[in-house]
């Protein structure tokens, strides 16, 4: 298994990662009632390593089990500490971290009632998300025919477990037919973002994402708007519709895992000259020098750690 190393956070312990496993009657995996963070450590230039705004992503983590009503018997900084001293005890100079917060076994139907929280930490490897040759070449993807749930449905500002059901109905479709990727939209029929990535769409040197209404406040999307902004890029958050993209002259999505991937067709049109645009590629390596340590000038997103 490509991702396996050494030891999970399990509750306060680093368990060896055989070890851990969880009862299968688990709350959390009955009703998808968790909330997970996907982070990502880089190997900086200077030999050090740093995880990309991790204080953020313990914020969105205690912010998404607030929603759910979920109390983290941790402190955000002991979750903090727990991310870095996970990647250190497997060695890992980089990686992807994934803090999962979950209701543990006790009584069973939809109440929670008073089953533990669960907390884990899992690190891996996770090279590029959507292949290697995406980042550079882009990739192609369909509407999906799974419309992202309504605001009063689901709790989209949540990272929740079950918000992945949507996630994965719409990315499996996607796979089978032949695309790399899903956009989906929203119940309004507006562009929302894919199954795992907020979107984008470049046209005439502006750059328009859709508001945070109903999609993730993504931590890359904060970041990149804040790169594009210093670069002199203008960039509106607006909804726009799936023929928008059709005729943009640059589309990309961003994530974590995701990074910065170009979009070269959606629905088959082409989009733009088929490729990785001017726009995409500019902010695509101001981003790697950011989490590469190369900036100085945004030092503040990085938590050094050494192994
Ligand atoms: N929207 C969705 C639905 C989403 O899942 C992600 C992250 C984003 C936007 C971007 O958010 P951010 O990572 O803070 O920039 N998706 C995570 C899970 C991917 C997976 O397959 O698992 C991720 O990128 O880590």
């Amino acid at each position: 298994m490509g991702l396996r190393t050494d030891f999970i956070w399990m509750d306060g312990t680093l368990t060896p990662w055989d070890q851990a496993n969880v009862h299968v009657l688990t709350h959390g995996l009955h009703y998808g009632y968790a909330v997970f963070e996907g982070i990502r450590a880089y190997e900086c230039v200077d030999g050090s390593s740093a995880v990309f705004r991790l204080k953020e992503h313990v914020d969105r983590l205690f912010g998404s089990a607030k929603i759910l009503g979920l109390t983290i018997p941790f402190t955000p900084g002991q979750v903090t500490d727990a991310c870095v001293e996970t990647l250190v005890a497997n060695k890992m100079r980089a990686g992807y971290i994934r803090p999962l917060v979950y209701v543990g076994s006790g009584s069973m139907g939809v109440n929670p009632a008073d089953n533990p929280i669960r907390v884990a930490i899992a690190v891996w490897p996770w090279g590029a998300y959507l292949g290697a040759e995406a980042l550079e070449k882009g990739i192609s993807i369909r509407t999906s025919s799974y419309t992202r749930f309504h605001v009063n449905s689901m709790m989209s500002k949540a990272k929740s477990a079950g918000n992945y059901v949507n996630s994965v109905l719409a990315k499996t479709e996607a796979l089978a037919d032949g695309y790399d990727e899903a956009m989906m939209l929203d119940a309004s029929g507006y562009v929302a973002e894919g199954s795992g990535e907020n979107i984008y769409i470049v046209k005439n040197g502006v750059i328009k994402t859709p508001p945070l209404t109903t999609v993730l406040a993504g931590i890359t999307r904060d970041s990149v708007i804040a790169l594009a902004k210093e670069m002199g890029y203008e960039v509106v958050e607006q909804f726009f519709t799936r023929d928008e993209v059709y005729v943009a002259d640059e589309a990309f999505f961003t994530g974590t895992a995701a990074e910065l991937t170009p979009i070269r067709a959606l629905d088959r049109r082409v989009i733009g000259e088929g490729h990785a645009g001017p726009v995409a590629k500019a902010l695509q390596k101001a981003f790697f020098k950011v989490v590469k340590g190369e900036n100085p000038k945004y030092a503040g997103w990085l938590h050094r750690y050494s192994l």
